[in-house]
């Protein structure tokens, strides 16, 4: 029960979410890179993984992502000033994989 690939659905998703945003600053503000690991409720294999990894790692801010099946788990490191907890876990909802509680 692999998810098929969801990139256009994160893409258009993306696109939204520009057109909405209104107060960016131009990219001037100091990177502050942190590191989150976001549970979510099932990666089923390595295909997975890998649409996780390509579509997340495509969102502004995002530098690192390492999705586990095993654990259910994605590790992510991002610009907190371009990428917040909350759009990374919309995004990971847009592709199928429900967050659950951190
Ligand atoms: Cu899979």
């Amino acid at each position: 029960m692999c998810r098929p690939d969801r990139l256009d659905i994160l893409l258009e998703w993306k696109l939204y979410r520009e057109g909405g945003a209104a107060g960016d600053t131009g990219g001037m503000k100091e990177a502050t890179m942190i590191t989150v690991t976001i549970p979510v409720r099932e990666i089923h294999c390595g295909g997975c993984e890998n649409t996780i990894r390509v579509a997340l790692s495509r969102m502004e801010g995002v530098r690192g992502v390492e999705p586990d099946h095993r654990t259910n788990q994605v590790r992510v490191s991002y610009d907190e000033a371009r990428v917040g907890e909350v759009g990374l876990r919309e995004a990971l909802a847009a592709l199928g994989f429900e967050p659950t509680a951190a």
